[in-house]
């Protein structure tokens, strides 16, 4: 459970973390994150839900599909986040 709740920090982190986010705001994003990967529900993130979940987030920030994602992919992609958090 540890190990699968710093998994969702990582990939929180990872994603868009806002900077300026306080402490509860930290503990709602982290839940946020939870339950999108948490795909069967059962409140806890597997390698497998984790793993889909790092995939989706690497095929939307790889805008033109080379399966890599360049510097400028990467600031389009947390752009693109951060204007969903509504931030
Ligand atoms: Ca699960
Ligand atoms: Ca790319």
């Amino acid at each position: 459970m540890k190990k699968a709740l710093a998994a969702v920090c990582a990939l929180g982190l990872a994603l868009s973390a806002p900077a300026f986010a306080g402490e509860g705001d930290k503990t709602k994003m982290v839940e946020d994150h939870l339950k999108k990967m948490d795909t069967n529900g059962d409140g806890m993130v597997s390698m497998e839900e984790h793993r889909a979940a790092a995939d989706k987030m690497f095929m939307e920030a790889d805008t033109n599909g080379d399966k890599m994602i360049s510097k400028e992919e990467m600031i389009a992609y947390k752009a693109k986040e951060k204007a969903k958090a509504g931030h």
